[in-house]
């Protein structure tokens, strides 16, 4: 069992990430790195070092202490932070990434996760039944860091034979802990609202498609893809994934089906406009086709399971 270090273990994927990684690969085998400390479950769950993206040495120190082959870099600024903090997001999100290449280079480390997103795409990508090779000409600095990104992987898997596998994940959907500064997050603030006020303002237009995910699923996908044979790896920048495709009116009325007092207005932002430039729902054939990804859980399933935990909690 090769062991793991998984940066960004605070964020919205890390902390599942982590907790479903210890379940399948004992918990020793599992560190856990991000500069915050992370939920009780994740911090006492196993080792936790404290590891900022941007310091190459402390990450190489890790690594040489826990002998780890894997390292997965969740560490990133999303779309609505980086276009307010432009500069920290294009630090953050690439030299994160080339520290990681870096070490693999050198033979530190044998394998390597790196997310991507739907932000790759622009405007003048075909919005419905976004292929795996299309036009790519984002408008967002997340987009273009994602989109650099990328490339950087497939060069490095090229140039240096560096197994880095890679997803474009859509918008997450989650109850386990908080996404922070995505487009995406009307998705979850909703439940969270609902819940709580019986209200909801959105900050996307009514009718504004997104391609979304629940955690589990993407969870799964992403050691799905970890963990498939090299050879059936094609694609070494990033693999598109579908899950669910719905706008704010749909989950809207999915969510009234249990709380059918639940009201919603929209008052569209600056994010809309981010997701006016994305791709409503994503072709993943070639993903289905090398390691067999399929989605598990639909748009029914998903607002059942997060009004259910999200209403534990608040109780
Ligand atoms: C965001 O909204 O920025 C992210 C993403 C789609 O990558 N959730």
């Amino acid at each position: 069992m090769s062991r793991k270090l998984i940066i960004g273990s605070s964020g919205q994927i890390g902390t599942e990430l982590v907790i479903k990684l210890r379940e399948i690969c004992g918990k020793d085998n599992v560190v856990a790195a991000d500069i915050k400390q992370p939920i009780d479950e994740v911090f006492y769950g196993g080792p936790y070092e404290e590891i900022n993206v941007l310091d190459k040495e402390r990450i190489k120190d890790v690594v040489l202490k826990y002998k780890v082959e894997e390292v997965y870099i969740l560490a990133a600024l999303l779309s609505a932070t980086a276009e307010k903090k432009p500069d920290l997001a294009w630090k953050l999100n690439m030299e994160g990434l080339f520290n990681v290449l870096e070490l693999a280079k050198e033979k530190v480390i044998k394998k390597i996760f790196w997310p991507s997103s739907i932000a790759v795409f622009g405007p003048t990508t075909p919005s419905k039944n976004t292929p795996q090779h299309t036009i790519m000409e984002p408008t967002t600095v997340y987009g273009i860091s994602k989109l650099a990104g990328e490339r950087w992987c497939e060069y490095f898997f090229n140039k240096y034979d560096i197994d880095i596998r890679s997803i474009r994940y859509p918008g997450l959907i989650s109850y386990k802990s908080s996404p922070g500064g995505g487009t995406t997050d009307y998705a979850i603030e909703i439940f969270h609202h609902a819940i709580k006020h019986g209200n909801y303002v959105c900050f996307l237009e009514k009718n504004r498609a997104l391609p979304m995910m629940y955690m589990d699923d993407a969870i799964r996908a992403t050691i799905e893809l970890m963990e498939a044979d090299k050879e059936k790896i094609s694609i070494r920048s990033s693999y598109n994934v579908g899950g669910i495709s719905f706008t704010p009116f749909e989950i809207t009325q999915e969510i009234k089906k249990t709380l059918p007092n639940f009201e919603i207005s929209y008052s569209p932002d600056f994010r809309n406009e981010i997701a006016k430039s994305w791709p409503s729902h994503i072709n993943d054939q070639v993903a289905r086709k090398d390691w067999g990804w399929r989605p598990n859980i639909d748009l029914d399933q998903m607002c059942q399971t997060m009004l259910k935990q999200l209403k534990t909690d608040f109780v």
